[in-house]
């Protein structure tokens, strides 16, 4: 053989393993597709980004990222997730009441604190939310990742409101879970369930007369343009939950499985210095945005008047969803005291 000859040779044997570990690699570099609830830069968004980047970072794989509206509303997203027509879906827990009875139980109010610091060791460490709520999501089919924190929960009405009495005939709208509409009934309002898209429209033609969010989605939405009082009731935290299509996860290797659940880790981390003063930025731009803004904390005095209800719509939630209700919500009571 001449030199040419073998040179092309070994040339051509390069090319075809080159190309034979292209076809590997391309076998294996997938495209998940990830949807969630909100806007660009908001907190959902944030988080599957973060874990986007992570993943991308660390393997062949690419994640799409479907935005609120992009494929419908919450209900649609998770829908097309327990289908497989999505990979990972973050719902939350507003809207996953009908699924999953218990994953209510965050809309307990006072349940939670309102020391931010608490709420994320309590989300880092409860045995609840880390162990007892993935087997819960399991029976559905869905690998629960992570849940997480967005935001304080704030109420905006036509009017300030400082007592129960003050909610009488008030249209207030609540995600779409049975326990959220018994909290607000046992405030003494008129609990209106309505999916995201259609709360804005509501409140402008006063179908409605208040709703609850974080603030930064009530400033991000333009929530304060339609409903410009702000009141800080302290009773709980807006909760969310990321998840795998439990097939899909299964169906992935091992160190498949690990860069998955590293990246939902990563994500955390980044969410919870995102949300680090991000609810006074928020506040700030509203009240700089609008003057018709008008901000009330409740004191102590006037938060008791509310919180004398919350024994009620706890029993309500034992009522729905039995004994296994009952435990997660033992559970999450010793949780709470261990970080308190
Ligand atoms: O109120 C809602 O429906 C929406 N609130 C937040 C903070 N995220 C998504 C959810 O759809």
């Amino acid at each position: 053989m001449t030199k040419n000859k073998t040179l092309r040779k070994l040339v051509g044997a390069s090319c075809l393993s080159l190309a034979a570990m292209s076809v590997v690699n391309l076998a294996y570099a997938d495209t998940w597709r990830y949807a969630h609830e909100e806007y660009d830069g908001d907190v959902q968004d944030v988080y599957a980004h973060k874990f986007k980047e992570y993943v991308e970072e660390n393997s062949d794989h690419n994640v799409q990222v479907f935005r609120f509206g992009e494929l419908g509303e919450s209900d649609d997203i998770m829908e097309q997730t327990q289908a497989g027509i999505l990979q990972f879906v973050n719902q939350s827990p507003g809207f996953t009441g009908s699924l999953i009875p218990e994953a209510q139980i965050f809309f307990i109010p006072y349940l939670m604190p309102t020391d931010m610091e608490t709420v994320i060791t309590f989300f880092r460490e409860s045995q609840a939310i880390n162990e007892n709520f993935p087997k819960l999501y399991a029976e559905q089919g869905l690998e629960l990742l992570k849940m997480y924190p967005e935001g304080e929960m704030v109420v905006t009405a036509d009017e300030p409101i400082t007592s129960p009495e003050e909610f009488s005939n008030k249209k207030i709208r609540v995600m779409t879970n049975p326990l959220l509409s018994a909290t607000y009934e046992a405030f003494g309002a008129v609990p209106t369930p309505l999916p995201w898209g259609e709360v804005y429209g509501a409140l402008q033609t006063n179908m409605i007369d208040g709703q609850e969010n974080p603030i930064f989605w009530i400033e991000s939405g333009g929530l304060y343009e339609v409903s410009p009082n702000l009141i800080f009731t302290g009773h709980g935290w807006f909760t969310t939950a990321m998840m795998a299509n439990q097939d899909f996860f299964n169906g992935l290797s091992e160190e498949e499985q690990q860069l998955v659940r590293d990246a939902a880790d990563y994500a955390f981390e980044e969410i919870i210095e995102h949300i680090d003063g991000l609810a006074d930025e928020a506040l700030a731009k509203i009240t700089e945005a609008s003057d018709k803004v008008t901000v009330t904390r409740l004191d102590e005095k006037q938060i008791e008047a509310f919180r004398e209800r919350s024994p009620q719509v706890e029993e309500r939630f034992i009522e729905m969803t039995g004994d296994s209700g009952q435990q997660l919500l033992d559970q999450f009571k010793a949780d709470l005291e261990a970080v308190q």
